[in-house]
């Protein structure tokens, strides 16, 4: 049998940049698609490979090689354990793993049988287990009068049987090239198989990837990808994976790398269900190439071996898929200090929330005085006072906003005040709120520091600062001081 996986869907990739040409200007791909088998763990056809130590092995070229990686042998107990130690093992199994892992590349599985009718032998369970104590009764076999089984519900045969299967566990653990080994010691086909090797296909529809990335020079660029992912195939992943972005020049050296853990575990694509994620790449801001390559990969970050196969094309050697090119274009360098208050020469005090004073303090500051003082009763509002910022925002950037906070007294809550950073579009409409730390209440009058780190989305213009009491109906009293607020970008689209 044989199992091909998964590959991306769609594959979306944003201008996040307020380009001045084209704004937010994005293309979209559909990765050209694969027919051919993908070979990944945990999947795929297998290759029936016959009684392990009388097997020649298949040649390089045979044909089943195109549409199956997987050599799948049945040893009896016996085969593998004629003696009670585990000199057996090596005997058995060396020459698989030489000949197909070593010589071929390919996987090899296995299950080892208690009872085997189509063995010629007396023994599928080795005779020096009988001869330990272990019950047996007479059987039939189609090659042979008389064959001896283990009674499998006797506590000596499980006791056995679970001593066997650790030294095997102790063997072949870990071992390169090792696919699986089923559980076959209970009744004639071990009457419990693995039904994972169903065929599942990941393939990515479509890809819309941001035409440019803008080199500032002086600071970080940003790359935000949406991806959507489709399994095509017939049953789930069974494995965590991860995604690896890169970002290559055209000689495929590595400008940019992000691995990114699905929010969405690939243990939940489930056949013919849609996957949405975002990625984003940071890129030196004064990169010399002009062309970006786009790739990803799909990686077992905790077991490594190579990337997972996807059923798309342009597979490298490094097993990444180039999914899209992208023009680097460089632009002005921009002003990282977006906003910077210390209050020696104030802008303006903040907006006050009704019930709520702001008045420049000469005599309290945190680096140095003077700071601002907010003091009142408020209810009705969510915050206390409030600043528009001059500067637009950027969408798809990464901020900082630090502050230092001093409550002399708070009345009302036993829960201490933060900072947000609000974001509305270009219409003005309301996006979300980014809030710092709160201020720690068990630390009255000390001076703290606020600060979050946030990325904006790709509809981002413009933003607000704004001191909060944490629900519009809480009736508070308080008298506190603001000083050094900065807000920096950090990388920017
Ligand atoms: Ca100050």
């Amino acid at each position: 049998m044989w199992i091909v996986i998964v590959a991306p869907v769609t594959l979306v990739a944003s201008a996040t940049a307020a380009d001045e040409d084209d704004g937010l200007a994005f293309q979209v791909i559909h990765p050209p698609r694969s027919a051919m088998p993908c070979f990944n763990p945990g999947m795929g056809l297998y290759v029936a490979g016959g009684d392990g130590l009388n097997h020649r092995p298949a040649p390089k070229d045979a044909w089943f090689w195109e549409i199956a990686d997987i050599i799948y042998f049945r040893a009896t107990w016996n085969d593998v354990q004629p003696s009670p130690g585990t000199e057996g093992f090596d005997a058995y199994f060396e020459p698989l793993f030489d000949a197909y892992v070593k010589k071929l590349g390919k996987r090899v599985a296995f299950r080892v049988m208690s009872e085997a009718m189509h063995s010629p032998h007396k023994y599928a369970t080795p005779k020096w287990v009988f001869d330990q104590g272990v019950p047996s009764v007479v059987h039939r076999g189609l090659h042979i009068e008389d064959q001896l089984d283990p009674v499998f519900w006797d506590d000596r045969y499980v006791e056995a049987a679970c001593r066997f299967a650790r030294k095997l566990a102790d063997y072949l653990d870990g071992r390169e090239g090792l696919e699986w080994v089923e559980v076959g010691a209970i009744g004639e086909w071990g009457e419990m198989h693995l039904a994972r090797h169903i065929p599942g296909r990941w393939t990515p529809d479509q890809l819309e990837v941001q035409r440019r990335v803008h080199l500032r020079g002086n600071i970080t660029a940003r790359l935000a990808v949406h991806h959507r992912w489709r399994n095509e195939g017939v049953a789930p992943c069974y494995d965590s994976l991860a995604l690896d972005w890169f970002v290559l020049d055209e000689q495929g050296r590595e400008l940019g790398h992000q691995r990114l853990f699905p929010a969405t575990p690939t243990t939940l694509w489930k056949p013919g269900e849609m996957v949405e994620e975002t990625v984003r790449l940071d890129l030196p801001g004064d990169l010399k190439a002009q062309k970006l390559i786009l790739a990803v990969a799909v990686v077992d970050p905790e077991r490594g071996g190579s990337p997972w196969q996807l059923g798309i094309e342009e597979r490298d050697r490094e097993g990444r898929y180039r999914v899209a090119t992208i023009e680097a274009v460089p632009v002005a360098p921009i002003d990282t200090v977006v906003h910077h208050e210390t209050f020696d020469a104030p802008d303006g005090l903040w907006g006050e929330a009704q019930g709520m004073q702001t008045a420049l303090d000469p005599h309290v500051g945190h680096d140095s005085p003077p700071a601002m003082r907010v003091r009142g009763r408020q209810r009705g509002d969510y915050n206390l006072a409030r600043w528009k910022l001059k500067s637009p925002l950027l969408p798809g950037s990464r901020y900082r906003l630090t502050a230092w906070l001093r409550v002399t007294s708070l009345d009302g809550t036993c829960r201490g005040p933060y900072l947000k950073v609000a974001v509305v579009d270009g219409k003005g409409q309301w996006l979300t709120n980014y809030n710092t730390n709160r201020y720690d209440l068990d630390r009255l009058a000390q001076w703290q520091s606020l600060s979050v780190v946030f990325e904006t989305s790709t509809e981002v213009c413009a933003g607000q600062l704004a001191i909060e009491k944490g629900g519009r109906d809480l009736a508070i009293e308080t008298d506190l001081h603001l000083d050094d607020i900065q807000l920096e970008l950090l990388a920017a689209s």
